[in-house]
């Protein structure tokens, strides 16, 4: 039947037919599909039944405008259970859809849903790093064993494998499992799912996943075998800033069920036990950060058959663990995403061959090799060439080789691809390869976190367009697993390079359950007094390499448990996650303001009563990061101060806008849900510190006493300056940066708003001629520079071309991306989930065209513009169940509902000479 409405993208948990969840109240969203303009749905219509055809839950029509994030209100729902869905709906036009359908199962729900037990192979010893200090790591002096002497303390994959017997017709099979470290899965000799480092990276102590696998089609009538593979990974290998070892656990472990339907509707069920054996393989270590080593002569073929004879293997022991900390898979998994061909191959004198990727990435190579039994290749990953083009290790510091080693067998060509490591790199160096690698012998495997690509912005200036690129390449392969800083040198979860990118981000891809599941880690590293860490998950060491710093938190870090959420609900549109971290905001609230009220900075004698009033509204005491890493600071660093002064300069200044900005944003969250007193309490408080800095801080002429770019930017985004000094504060600012040649001078925490209060404050020009800059600072100085992702410092390339041990992939200045979406992109959220947008194109930044195209919860929003001299031709899209508004030339605004539209007007142009 040709119906003009139908309904599509059925999901659940923001999920496709997922299988595996454990949430009791699980959330459906769908897309409506119409060829036609105005579409709103006025009512929907959702049937849940179970595996029998049973009615669970019937909404009967209910009048409503709702097609995303419907919360499941039906009976509880059951372990292990099918459930089929389907919805219809109606429209403004009276017009009503044909049911679409779709479904999915639960997974185990609690730990009496478990038989199997923990087991544990026999193993080495895993080795505990010896504690050293981020100072320490950082240091000139630090000494790094040799690859040689590390390996002693590494320790091998272990192999483990079961036999059992299948006997009967299968009608369903299902296998949950996680382990302490990484696996993969063999059933009869074939892979089970494509995931890569499975379990994924969470607080393993509290929260630990377990995926499920549909495994029906790889199970045999009769014999069978199952086969895992168990790496260190993040739980005992060696993680974060310091490459400290065994920070969750020190012993490899397995847990594993495998539950078989049969036809007849009888069940079997193998579960990881004493039956199971054990062995070693190929690898002779796996060490996320160091590589691996993998000696194909050891391999052992059809491992996980049933035929394989494995008399020699060991018996593993069964271990009592809690299962309490058992959650189901929730978001994305980590997979092999993208293969990149190289870009060139060149030898260097001593015979080593360089490959060159083109792009930096996080993955590893795929190499088909022709080698000699026993040859030792060794495969050493790097970012950039230093000055001469000369092969260079930017990554430094303790446990951080990113050197895979393999060792041939000698039998034809052997394809090595490493299993349990990934890398930062755009270089690949190998020795110990005789003859001449080929190009299409050899790809890049990228890895990250499985998100859709959401977001694409294009404008006429090719050199933004490779800005916009880099920024996506920076946040694809900063998400593996959690969203980190860097994939090479630390690849933690820090708080404040999230906070900072968040609204990038959830225009590039789909980011809302990958965060909402990091967000759940966050909440649960909490401290009891309400800090939230710096990086999460943290692991052992984090309160002791914390201590010397004097507090485990940091403002614009901590703050991210409030910001984030906040972001997520605006660009998202599900209330759940405010309603999930409003607790620990609450707390971390309480936290800071506790510090304001009772401590005054050391150096403070003051006694005048309304001095010392004020104090208490100021977050101006304890360790924070401040405006972290303010380029001029950083260029002028030494040895001895390192960028810390960027966080001694600042940190009091930023502490408290961030303070009255965490109070605000929680006060609308009270408020939105429906916590009246609490709401009003925050918003009082807001206005009590913003007054409180104006007063401490800002001189009659506007100057603050920090002065610096990213504290006025701070004090003008967040609202610390009240309307009589704003054009004063805003005043100083254009002429520091007019000083400063029209250069940036921001740090993390500051360069987010930085466009925004430049425009805001009537300095369009000043910001536009920061976004065209090409001297360094700038965004386009690192383009010009051959960038392919964002870097940690501006000036990691010097103008003179010397290249310095910084990371080339920190995806946190490359928050202007959401400047770049919104502003000359024109696409603007206006009610949660873009229900209603804003369409407003900046078309005078100094481009003749710009699109910017958002996959939102409802479908494909768009805006595109072509200048023609004075002349605008703008073509917008609105998907199905939308609405927005266009404002032409800053005055006109036009209502428009869901289809295309196009708009042709006058403005003048100021293209400036610009592209
Ligand atoms: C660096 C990290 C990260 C930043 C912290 C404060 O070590 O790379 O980007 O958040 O410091």
């Amino acid at each position: 039947m040709d119906k003009s409405i139908f309904v599509k993208n059925l999901k659940v948990e923001n999920q496709t037919n997922p299988l595996g969840i454990d949430i009791s109240s699980p959330r459906f969203s769908w897309m409506i599909n119409t060829e036609q303009n105005n579409v709103l749905q006025s009512a929907y219509h959702l049937i849940v039944a179970d595996e029998d055809g049973e009615e669970v839950w019937n909404t009967g029509k209910t009048d409503s405008d709702q097609s995303v994030w419907i919360p499941y209100k039906g009976p509880s729902l059951k372990a292990r259970k099918c459930y089929f869905w389907k919805v219809r709906i109606w429209d403004n036009k009276g017009q009503i859809s044909d049911w679409s359908k779709a479904s999915w199962e639960m997974g185990l729900l609690g730990k009496d849903d478990w038989q199997a037990c923990w087991i544990e192979p026999e193993q080495k010893e895993a080795v505990e790093e010896p504690f050293i200090t981020v100072q320490e790591m950082f240091s000139v002096g630090l000494k790094d064993k040799s690859l040689e002497e590390k390996a002693k303390d590494l320790r091998p994959p272990q192999l483990l494998r079961r036999k059992f017997t299948i006997t009967g017709d299968i009608k369903k099979a299902r296998l949950y499992v996680t382990s302490h470290g990484v696996y993969q899965l063999e059933l009869n000799g074939s892979r089970v799912g494509n995931n890569e480092f499975a379990p994924d990276f969470t607080a393993y102590n509290v929260r630990l996943q377990y995926q499920t696998y549909d495994v029906t089609d790889l199970l045999a009538a009769g014999n069978n075998a199952i086969g895992a593979v168990i790496a260190d990974g993040w739980y005992i290998g060696r993680i974060q800033l310091t490459g400290h070892s065994c920070q969750f656990g020190n012993k490899l472990g397995l847990l594993l069920q495998l539950e078989v339907e049969y036809q007849d509707g009888t069940t079997e069920r193998i579960v990881s036990d004493e039956q199971f054996v054990s062995s070693t393989g190929p690898w002779e270590y796996a060490d996320l950060f160091i590589g691996e080593k993998y000696d194909a002569r050891l391999e052992q073929q059809d491992w996980s058959c049933f035929e394989f004879n494995d008399q020699n293997w060991k018996n593993v022991k069964q271990v009592d663990y809690p299962l309490d900390n058992l959650i189901a898979q929730f978001g994305p998994n980590v997979r092999a995403m993208e293969e990149i061909l190289p870009l060139s191959v060149h030898c260097e004198t001593d015979g080593a061959q360089i490959i060159d990727f083109g792009q930096i990435i996080a993955g590893r190579i795929r190499i088909a090799i022709e080698a000699r039994n026993g040859d030792i290749i060794t495969l050493q990953h790097s970012e950039v060439l230093d000055k001469d083009g000369k092969f260079f290790m930017n990554i430094i510091g303790r446990n951080k080789d990113q050197t895979d080693i393999f060792i041939a067998k000698g039998k034809g060509s052997e394809v090595y691809e490493p299993r349990f490591v990934f890398h930062g790199f755009r270089y690949v160096r190998i020795t110990g390869l005789k003859a001449a690698i080929q190009k299409d012998a050899v790809r890049a495997i990228v890895l990250y976190s499985d998100m859709e690509t959401t977001g694409h912005f294009q404008c006429s200036d090719q050199r933004l367009n490779k800005l916009q690129q880099n920024i996506q390449w920076s946040q694809k392969t900063n998400m593996l697993s959690i969203p980190t800083d860097c994939p090479q040198r630390e690849r933690a979860g820090w708080t404040g390079d999230l906070q900072v990118f968040a609204p990038t981000a959830a225009f590039n891809m789909d980011v809302y359950t990958f965060l909402e599941r990091w967000l759940g880690d966050v909440r649960e590293e909490q401290f009891p007094d309400g800090q939230i860490a710096n990086f999460v998950p943290t692991g052992k060491y984090y309160v002791k390499e914390c201590s010397s710093m004097g507090q485990l938190s940091s403002a614009g870090w901590g703050d991210a448990i409030i910001i984030v959420p906040w972001v997520l609900y605006e660009r998202y549109g599900d209330v759940r996650v405010l309603e999930q971290n409003y607790e620990a905001m609450a707390k971390w609230l309480a936290y800071v303001q506790e510090k304001a009220e009772t401590e005054i900075p050391d150096s403070m004698t003051e006694t005048d009563p309304v001095v010392l009033e004020r104090q208490k509204y100021l977050w101006n005491t304890g360790f924070h990061f401040g405006d972290w890493l303010i380029p001029s600071i950083v260029e002028s660093a030494n040895e001895n101060t390192g960028p810390m002064d960027s966080a001694i300069l600042t940190k009091e200044l930023v502490a408290t806008c961030f303070y009255a900005n965490s109070a605000l944003l929680f006060a609308k969250i009270a408020e939105l849900l429906g916590d009246k007193e609490i709401s009003q309490t925050y918003y009082t408080l807001n206005k009590r510190i913003r007054k409180a800095f104006e007063k401490e801080y800002i001189e009659s002429n506007g100057r603050i006493s920090a002065h610096f770019q990213g504290i006025y930017i701070l004090a003008l985004q967040m609202n610390m300056v009240s309307s009589e000094k704003r054009p004063l504060v805003a005043a100083q600012l254009a002429q520091l940066i007019k000083d400063n040649d029209h250069k940036l001078d921001t740090g993390f925490l500051s360069v987010p708003y930085l466009m925004d209060v430049l425009c805001a404050e009537g300095y369009e020009d000043i910001a536009y001629r920061i976004l065209f800059q090409t001297d360094c600072p700038s965004w386009l100085y690192e383009v010009e520079r051959g960038a392919t992702t964002i870097w940690e410092s501006w000036s990691a390339i010097k103008k003179d071309g010397t290249v310095g041990h910084m990371s080339f992939n920190h995806y946190a200045f490359g928050c202007i991306g959401d400047w770049l979406y919104r502003e000359p992109g024109g696409i603007k959220h206006s009610s949660p989930g873009y229900k209603h947008s804003i369409i407003e194109p900046n078309v005078n930044v100094g481009l003749s065209s710009a699109k910017a195209v958002l996959k939102t919860g409802y479908g494909i929003l768009s805006s595109a513009w072509e200048r023609n001299n004075d002349f605008i031709k703008l073509e917008v899209k609105i998907p199905p169940n939308t609405t927005a508004t266009v404002i032409l030339h800053g005055e006109k605004r036009v209502d428009i509902g869901s289809g295309t539209h196009q708009f042709h007007y006058e403005s003048p142009s100021v293209l400036n000479g610009r592209a």
